[in-house]
């Protein structure tokens, strides 16, 4: 390690003296000109990541569903998933260390990490569409290239097409081509195979009304658009070149707003869906003939993937175990109708879908969405093998079940919840059951439900247990809770530190808005604060 010229390098991307930043929920994320040297540092980061797990890494610069003015930056680790939980740890503190202890810090994780310094490297950069990320992403290209590392940039890109091509890099082409034209590709192959027969092909079924968020979505699923037309026709709405990013627009503000996304044309019972600034979360919705307007959440989107695999299981007569991962979010409604109706297993875990990606891990078919349209599923290696084998050697039905679930395989990111693949999936899905957006809508009725942001003067006073439904600290916040709480039917609240933004999220939910006390729904929940 050349240490003269890590610090050298280190001076032109030098660190405002005593800011703090930690690797949150999905990575680091606050106002981008805070960045320049957590990117520089987390491209050396990614070198050492590189060459301990002989693997190509991934860097991929957004900040989501944040504002514009914001940015981020999160490391891809070998199969696509997120960076393990130690090396978060690294992360921080290497993004912390102080301009004149970082090289000695360097040092020291890659001696706690024992990393081979004389092992080859190699890693792969992607971008959103903010204004600051190519700059952003350059520095990450200087902390690569002084560590002597090889890369590839990959430039405008979703966040889930970056996992992908980490996944398809490290699996010698298994998982795929490691291009965007691999991408578009192998789910399209799947999408309109699974389409294809199905016995409901009227034009209603085929168009789809699609929020881009004024970001990343939009270029790709235009560059997508000609690979699925014969099987679905999009038509796209805050592509970027009006607006800016995620205001007032995209999956984050339909969901917590619970209302259309602004600049969207929607004439009643038309299927619209959302998705967010770079592309990881969907959420569909539709306004009916009197105007109201019904959200189609993660949680209902897990619902209909989890029926119809149900569906195919029974057909091809194999007994693989599928489990759903949900967060504390997860409407009362949704829980409920999975364990009691669909007779599922439901898990909760803390928010971040790195943590629901390890539960659904468990299973031989892991289903995990969490509320806000971030998610994917899962096979295991022997259910995926199971099934391929059926799709050969079986007759009939079974052999046409088994051959839906390969396409199910292929049609799903399995590196990281992606928007364009799970509308694709939810696109056949509905297609092949021949069901209309209301229908979908119709399997449960949410219990109506409110989530806020609060501002704080530190967020982190906060601290919470079991996953993240009971507050720790501060003392006296969880029975204030609970008071509030327990006056109600069905009730449920919480409260949280948010690990993307500056600021604390309160959600509750009960079986009615009317009690809560005003007239336009709106939820009052007052705590106060002791201690
Ligand atoms: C990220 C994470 C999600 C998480 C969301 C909000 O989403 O990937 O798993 O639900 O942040 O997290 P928090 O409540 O901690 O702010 P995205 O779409 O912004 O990458």
């Amino acid at each position: 390690m050349d240490l003269d010229a890590i610090t050298e390098y280190s001076a032109l991307h030098a660190k405002p003296n005593g800011l703090v930043l930690q690797y949150g929920t999905a990575g680091f994320r606050t106002k981008a000109e805070h960045l320049d040297h957590v990117m520089f540092r987390m491209g050396l980061l990614a070198v050492l990541r590189s060459k301990q797990t002989k693997s190509t890494i991934g860097v991929m610069v957004t900040a989501s569903h944040n504002p514009e003015e914001d940015n981020g930056v999160k490391l891809v680790d070998p199969l696509g998933e997120m960076l393990a939980p130690s090396w978060e740890e690294h992360a921080t503190c290497l993004a912390n260390a102080e301009e004149q202890d970082m090289p000695r810090v360097l040092m020291d994780i890659s001696v706690k990490a024992a990393v081979n310094l004389q092992q080859d490297a190699f890693v792969v950069i992607g971008r959103d569409t903010r204004p600051s990320s190519e700059k952003l992403s350059q520095s990450v290209i200087d902390g690569v290239t002084v560590l002597e590392g090889q890369f590839h940039d990959y430039g405008l890109v979703t966040t889930p097409q970056l996992h992908y091509m980490v996944c398809c890099r490290n699996t010698s082409g298994r998982y795929g081509k490691a291009t965007i034209e691999g991408y578009y590709e192998k789910l399209s192959r799947a999408f309109l195979e699974l389409t294809n027969q199905a016995f409901c092909s009227g034009d209603d079924y085929r168009s789809l009304k699609v929020d881009c968020a004024n970001g990343i979505g939009a270029l790709k699923l235009r560059e997508m658009e000609h690979y699925i037309s014969q099987g679905l026709s999009v038509q796209l709405f805050n592509d970027g070149t009006k607006g800016k990013l995620n205001h007032l627009c995209g999956a984050d503000f339909v969901k917590s707003h619970q209302k259309p996304p602004e600049g969207m044309e929607m004439k009643a019972n038309e299927r619209c869906c959302s998705f967010d600034g770079d592309a990881d979360r969907i959420v569909y919705y539709y306004l009916d003939v009197d105007g109201h307007f019904h959200l189609i959440d993660g949680d209902k989107i897990a619902t209909l993937i989890s029926s119809f695999l149900k569906e195919l299981l029974l057909e091809i007569g194999e007994s693989l175990n599928i489990g759903v991962v949900q967060t504390a979010y997860a409407n009362g409604s949704s829980t409920r109708y999975l364990e009691e109706v669909m007779k599922v297993p439901v898990y909760c875990t803390k928010t971040g879908v790195k943590h629901l990606h390890h539960k659904a891990q468990e299973f031989d078919i892991g289903v995990y969405f969490e509320a806000n349209g971030h998610g994917t599923v899962l096979f295991s290696k022997a259910a995926e093998t199971k099934i391929k084998q059926l799709a050969k050697e079986s007759e009939d039905k079974k052999k046409e079940a088994a051959k839906m679930l390969e396409n199910v395989i292929d049609l799903f990111n399995q590196a990281a919840g992606d928007a364009i693949s799970d509308m694709l999936v939810i696109e056949a899905i509905l297609t092949r059951k021949g069901l209309t957006v209301q229908q979908w809508d119709a399997l449960y009725t949410d219990l109506p439900n409110r989530q806020l942001k609060v501002k704080v003067a530190d967020r982190q006073v906060i601290s919470t247990t079991d996953a993240e439904r009971q507050v720790v600290t501060p003392l006296g916040l969880q029975e204030a809770i609970n008071d509030l709480v327990k006056t109600y039917k069905l009730s449920r609240a919480f409260v949280r530190p948010s690990g993307t933004e500056d600021i604390v999220r309160v959600y509750a939910e009960a079986d009615s808005q009317v009690s809560w006390g005003s007239s336009t729904g709106k939820c009052k929940v007052r705590v106060q604060l002791r201690g």
